[in-house]
Parts: C-alpha cells; sequence; structure tokens
C-alpha cells in the first residue's frame, strides 16, 4: 500500500506488486504468447490497467531484445506508441510493464480465429492507417532519438479501446545512427514485411519501415494477410497481386467486399496508391512517413 500511487512513476516494479496485479500470473489472465513469451492482463493496486510481458526461457536472444526494448521506449511517449510503464528484474524475473490495449492486435482483428467479433469499418480502417504513420513519423523523424522499429507488421499493432492503434514490440529496433544508413550484421524481421534492401544486404535505413509500413496498409484495406493471399491459381502474395492490379487499371479489386456502403471510392483508392508508393523496390523512392501522414489525410496530392 505504501507504493500505491508510486509505482507509474519510478518506472520499477517490484515482483510482489505484479503477483499481486495479475493475480499469481494466473491462466485466466494470460492475454497470449508473445515473441519472447507470456503476455498476462493485470490491475495494479491505484486501479491501472496493464499488460505484463514475461521473459519465458533465459535465452540470450530473448534478454537482449527485452533490455533493447527497454533502452529503446521508457523515454517514449506518443498516441501511437504502447506505453512502456517500466519493468521488474527481481528474483530471476524479467518482466515489461505496459499500458493494457483492450482490442488486442491489429492482426487478430484483421485476419485472427476471433475474427468477426471485432468489424473493423472504413473510418476505423482509415484512423488506424493513419495512426500506424504518425506513431513511425515520430519514431523516425520527432523522437530526439532516430529510432528504425524494424518489424512493423500487424501482430505489432495493439489498438485500444476506442480502435487507436499502438505500436508495439520493440525488441528489434535500432538507432538510426548513420545518417540513415547501416549495414546490419545480424538480420532479423519477419517475412513478407521486410524491406528487399535489408533482407537480401542487411541495408538498414527507416525506410525499410516504411516499406513494412506499406505492407500494412495494403493490408489493412484488403482485409488480407500479405503471404497468405493465393488470388486464382497462382502463388502470388497480396502486394505482387496489387502491382498486378495497378498495371490492369483495376485496383479496387482489392479492397475488403466487407467494407460497405461508407467506403469513399476516392479514399480507397488513396490508401492503395500510398501503400505501393511505400513498397516501392528503391529505398530511396519511398517517402518519408510525414509525407505518408499528409497524403492519407488528403493534404498531399498522389501522381498516378
Ligand atoms: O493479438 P493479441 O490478443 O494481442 O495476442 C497478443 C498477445 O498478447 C501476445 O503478444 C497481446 N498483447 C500484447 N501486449 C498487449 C497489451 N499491451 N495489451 C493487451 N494485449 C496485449 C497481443
Amino acid at each position: 500500500n505504501e507504493l500505491k500511487g508510486l509505482d507509474l512513476q519510478t518506472g520499477f516494479f517490484t515482483y510482489r506488486q505484479i503477483k499481486a496485479a495479475t493475480n499469481n500470473f494466473n491462466a485466466a489472465n494470460k492475454l497470449g504468447e508473445g515473441g519472447f513469451g507470456s503476455v498476462y492482463k493485470g490491475i495494479l493496486s491505484d486501479g491501472t490497467v496493464i499488460a505484463v510481458k514475461q521473459l519465458s526461457s533465459k535465452s540470450r536472444q530473448g534478454s537482449r531484445e527485452f533490455v533493447n526494448e527497454i533502452g529503446m521506449i521508457s523515454g517514449l511517449q506518443h498516441p501511437n506508441l504502447v506505453r512502456l510503464y517500466g519493468c521488474c528484474i527481481e528474483e530471476k524475473q524479467l518482466l515489461l510493464v505496459y499500458e493494457y490495449m483492450e482490442n488486442n492486435s491489429l492482426a487478430s482483428a484483421l485476419f485472427g480465429p476471433t475474427n468477426g467479433w471485432l468489424k473493423l469499418d472504413w473510418l476505423a480502417r482509415q484512423k488506424i492507417c493513419v495512426g500506424i504513420a504518425k506513431g513511425l513519423a515520430f519514431l523516425h523523424e520527432e523522437s530526439t532519438l532516430k529510432i528504425v522499429h524494424r518489424d512493423i507488421k500487424c501482430t505489432n499493432v495493439l489498438l485500444d479501446r476506442d480502435l487507436n492503434p499502438k505500436i508495439s514490440d520493440f525488441g528489434l529496433a535500432k538507432l538510426d545512427e548513420e545518417e540513415n544508413t547501416h549495414i546490419s550484421t545480424r538480420i532479423a524481421g519477419t517475412i513478407g514485411y521486410m524491406a528487399p534492401e535489408y533482407a537480401l544486404w542487411g541495408h538498414l535505413t527507416y525506410k525499410a519501415d516504411v516499406y513494412s509500413f506499406g505492407v500494412v496498409a495494403l493490408e489493412i484495406i484488403a482485409g488480407k494477410n500479405n503471404m497468405k493471399y493465393r488470388p486464382n491459381q497462382n502463388f502470388v502474395c497480396l502486394l505482387d497481386w496489387a502491382i498486378v492490379l495497378q498495371q490492369k487499371g483495376d485496383l479496387m479489386e482489392l479492397v475488403d467486399p466487407e467494407l460497405g456502403s461508407d467506403l469513399s471510392k476516392e479514399e480507397a483508392l488513396r490508401m492503395i496508391q500510398v501503400a505501393l508508393l511505400c513498397t516501392n523496390p528503391s529505398p530511396v523512392l519511398r517517402p518519408v512517413m510525414t509525407a505518408v501522414v499528409n497524403m492519407l489525410e488528403g493534404r498531399i496530392l498522389i501522381d498516378e
């Protein structure tokens, strides 16, 4: 009780606090399995609802990412980044404590097994797309550290009660140190979202995030997973299909049929065109994220 109100300010939580908050890591409080361990829902003594990430094994990789995540986002606050309240490093435990996001991940909303319970209409999808772009623009251009997230994908975007999107999982994030050119020794990310220059040559700049964002934007409008999408008999991913449709002048065919009457054709085309600009094979031809925000919001017109 003496810690009441203190915990959110110090950034350090005691193991006892987290055990109490999660009802001793009760299975009923488990939200799911993440990249490096289980995630639990909890309530702090002051009523704040939290999500606790527990590092499962003592794998080097996991703990390196864990420490990286603390370093990267502990100081960052933006409406489109999941807030890290703090951590617990007691009794061999490694726990990260985040704000709780009521509506889980964008991946589960768009193409998860629970698909259907949470309807993302056109307005919601637009808001989500713009929000992710704003979060990235902040990381790349406005935060004092220039940060490349490196693993932008729908599972790493969480939705709050009002369907505001927030970027999570900074385990792979890196500083964009060398004037946005960086050769990475260890390539990490997710197939289907990785920019070609990074996947092939380890050439990492913030433009790699722009590419991943483009894939996410395409998934948002199509309601389909890039790598799992196979139109007709051909084995092509959603992005390849979009390029084919662009050449045929038939981009509207990409739009999720579930998006009904509230869809504006002009806005839908705009989102697809932005997605295609972002996924340009050449990083220098991809826009920066503030330009993407302006394009999505119709302040910059896009040439066809
Ligand atoms: O798609 P989900 O339900 O949303 O499944 C994953 C799972 O935990 C493993 O990562 C969920 N999750 C992660 N962080 C949070 C959070 N801050 N608030 C709510 N759910 C979260 C995620």
